[in-house]
Formats: structure tokens, C-alpha cells, sequence
């Protein structure tokens, strides 16, 4: 599929989106799972076992990348690290052994009063008072730690190496703790304003490799980290067109993590409007801008704090570039909306589809209506890979250079989002 010469024809923006799924799905392997099914939580319900290890990252280019992460008694070796899905209140433990050829740790910011091994996680130094790590260590070539806390607060953070932090989160060592509030799983916070739809949690984690730091290391040579630039930008551990599919997609089996987010309209006759929920991490060392294409996504808490604390006032804000800071996180409420506003005689929904003339001026993606749920019949020859009548926008980083695989565009961190009909998709 040549993206460029699509993009040199100047065919629309739903064409592009169209051929970049088409290219996202091509592969044919046994996965079954489908594109936007949110958030996979890695199973333990609290208690997990995780060994740092190496392998390989696959890119949409075809290059293949010395990575480290870890590997679960679910998962060989996944990039990144596993999510995390734990409740306030409840006792957290992880279980850390090291298989890598250097110490290695985990650090839980946002978290109080963490234990290494039944003692205070603090950090280590050498005999001249220089810190060496900013938690202990398992051990190189086997070492193991365990780690133990309670989170108290519910939202989205990160944990990643204290370990010569620099070189071991470049090389793949960071995931994402998810905290639920104790007793409502599908609110971000205890705010029962912060209820999201169940099926409609999503997660977008944004980090960046240099393909040439991970090749020296590899190679064991040194590094010279001022000539540090990095050529390829993920969402969840894939870089676009990869990001559009599956968890667990068969043909990527070293990143586990899709990044497609799928959310229903509003209900014009007011039904249920239950938003999704957005969860951002940003493990970069520059701040990142994600933009939704389409329509605005409300942030409600940054760092695991509500921007709402009840009985204050709602702090929340809409945005259509949701910026998150270096080694933050964001949460946000995404609620696909009618600013048209429905009426049933001057606005009525659905409208009908386009004259068959338009729909092959257009293409096939896109019917001249801003409703959804009802597909026609499309010219002779003409195919589609549209299930039930949804459509797509584009989410992306807006710094542009970061949506790219080694400088070729429309790759990284770029993403889609899917809009269902509003009586779901049953075509699956
Ligand atoms: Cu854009």
C-alpha cells in the first residue's frame, strides 16, 4: 500500500484513514479479536510476576529493534510492560526476577510507602554517596526483588526502571498502573461524574526509540547519549499503521497493545450517553500534544488528581489537543456529540445516503451525512471494509514529526478513532 502516493493524489482524509486500517488488517493469522476492544490488563489482580528480559520490537517498516521488557507467566516477551489494572486500597505486589545482564528495579511514582522485599524502597548509593539506583535491585543474571504498596488514589500512572533510568526506559522498561476507585470499576475517579462506559476504556502511552542507541547496546559498545534521536514514535509499544490492530494480534507478538479507540454518539433521544475514558501516559522527555480529530475531549485529572474535587467546582476543560508532560499522565472523558443537534422534521437522523453519483465521486468511505447506522448499496466493483456503518478520525501526536516511522510520514504516534452506530455493530 503506497500511503504517499495516496496522499500526492489528494484523495480525502477518510480514504487515507481507509487504506491505513485496510493495511492494519491485512494480516490473516488466527487472531480473532477486534480492533478498539480497549484496555488489556495483564491477569493477577494484584499480584504479579514479571522477569526482565530481551527481545525484539517490530516495526511497520519491516525493521526489527533489540528491545528489553518482560516476560509473564501470560506472555513471552511483551514491549511494553504489562498493564497494571489494580483498586484503590487494595495491596499491590510484583514480583520482579532479572534475567538481564545488569541490575535492574521498578519505580512507582504516585505511590506511598513502597517496600522492596518487606523493607522502605529508598535509593541506593556507592560508597562516595552517589545514587546507583532509585530503588533496590534485582540483581543481574537472575536477582529477584519484590515490591509491595496500597495504592490510595485511583487514576493512571507509570512504573518504570529506577535503574540507570535514562538507558533502561529507552530500552523498553515502563508500563502503566491503572488504579479504579474501590467498589466502581468503571469510573476514573470517585466522582460519579467520572463514569465512563464499560466497554469504552482506552489507553494511549506515548514513548520514542533510537533505533542506533538500542543497536550499540546490543552490540555492547558505548553510547553517547547527546547524539540521542529518535527515529520511531509509539502508542502503546506499536508505531501506526501497527497501532490499529488488535491486542494480541498474532503477527505482533512482542507488542501485545492495540490503541484504536472506539465510541458510540450521543443518544439524540437521550438515551445512554456514558462517555469513554481516555487514559494518556507520556514516557518521552518532551511534552506531547495528542490531538482527537473531530471533536474535543474532556480532561478531568492529571497525575492521578481529579481536576473536579467535589464540592470545588469542575476544574475540567475540553480540548482538542490534549497535552500531556514528560513522564505525566492525563485522563480524559470522550463523548462523541451532534453539534448539529438533531430535530426530527429540519434535522431528522438518520438522513438518507448520498446520491450513488457522490458516493463514487467521494468513495466509499464516506456517505455525505454526519449521522451513522445506515449503509446502501455501492457501485459494481466497488469494495469497502466498512462493518456496520461506523466511521473514522484520525488521533495523533500534532508535533507532526513524531507521527512517522524513520522520517516517512503518517506513522508513530497516530491512531484512529472508530465512531459506532448508535445501535452498536453487530456485524463483528
Ligand atoms: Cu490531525
Amino acid at each position: 500500500m503506497n500511503l504517499r502516493r495516496i496522499l500526492a493524489g489528494g484523495l480525502s482524509l477518510t480514504v487515507l484513514t481507509g487504506a491505513l486500517f485496510a493495511a492494519a488488517a491485512a494480516p490473516s493469522s488466527g487472531a480473532t479479536a477486534t480492533p478498539g476492544e480497549g484496555i488489556m490488563c495483564e491477569p493477577g489482580n494484584g499480584n504479579y510476576v514479571m522477569t526482565a528480559t530481551t527481545g525484539r520490537m517490530s516495526l511497520p517498516d519491516g525493521n526489527t529493534i533489540f528491545t528489553w521488557g518482560y516476560h509473564t507467566p501470560t506472555h513471552n516477551f511483551q514491549n511494553t510492560a504489562p498493564v497494571l489494572c489494580v483498586t484503590a486500597g487494595s495491596p499491590v505486589r510484583i514480583a520482579l526476577t532479572n534475567n538481564l545482564k545488569e541490575d535492574t528495579s521498578l519505580v512507582f511514582p504516585g505511590m506511598h510507602d513502597v517496600k522492596a522485599d518487606g523493607v522502605e524502597s529508598a535509593p541506593l548509593s556507592d560508597v562516595t554517596g552517589r545514587v546507583t539506583s532509585l530503588a533496590p535491585v534485582a540483581a543481574a543474571n537472575g536477582g529477584t526483588v519484590t515490591y509491595t504498596f496500597t495504592p490510595d488514589k485511583p487514576g493512571t500512572y507509570i512504573y518504570e526502571s529506577g535503574t540507570d533510568v535514562n538507558k533502561q526506559v529507552e530500552m523498553g522498561l515502563y508500563g502503566a498502573i491503572i488504579v479504579y476507585p474501590a467498589g466502581n470499576r468503571y469510573q476514573a475517579y470517585d466522582d460519579p461524574r467520572t463514569a465512563f462506559e464499560p466497554t469504552r476504556e482506552y489507553l494511549h502511552m506515548l514513548s520514542e526509540v533510537d533505533p542506533d542507541i538500542h543497536a550499540l547496546i546490543e552490540q555492547g559498545k558505548p553510547v553517547d547519549w547527546s547524539k540521542y534521536s529518535a527515529k520511531y514514535f509509539l502508542l502503546n509499544g506499536r508505531s501506526a499503521p501497527d497501532t490499529l490492530s488488535p491486542n494480541d494480534a498474532a503477527w505482533l507478538p512482542n507488542q501485545p497493545y492495540g490503541s484504536m479507540t472506539r465510541v458510540r454518539p450521543q443518544d439524540p433521544n437521550g438515551g445512554d450517553t456514558a462517555p469513554a475514558l481516555m487514559r494518556y501516559i507520556n514516557v518521552m522527555s518532551e511534552d506531547a500534544a495528542f490531538h482527537p480529530h473531530g471533536n474535543t475531549e474532556r480532561v478531568i485529572g492529571e497525575d492521578g488528581s481529579p481536576l473536579d474535587k467535589v464540592g470545588s467546582g469542575d476544574k475540567s476543560y475540553g480540548s482538542f489537543l490534549v497535552d500531556i508532560g514528560p513522564n505525566r499522565s492525563v485522563d480524559a472523558l470522550f463523548e462523541w456529540f451532534d453539534v448539529e443537534k438533531y430535530d426530527p422534521v429540519s434535522n431528522p437522523i438518520p438522513v438518507p445516503l448520498s446520491p450513488f453519483q457522490d458516493l463514487i465521486v467521494k468513495g466509499t468511505w464516506y456517505a455525505m451525512s454526519p449521522y451513522l447506522g445506515q449503509q446502501g448499496s455501492l457501485p459494481a466493483g466497488v469494495s469497502q471494509f466498512n462493518q456496520c456503518g461506523e466511521y473514522y478520525h484520525m488521533a495523533h501526536n500534532h508535533n507532526l514529526s513524531k507521527a512517522t516511522n524513520y522520517g516517512a510520514t503518517f506513522g508513530g504516534q497516530m491512531t484512529l478513532i472508530r465512531i459506532d452506530p448508535l445501535n452498536g455493530c453487530p456485524a463483528q
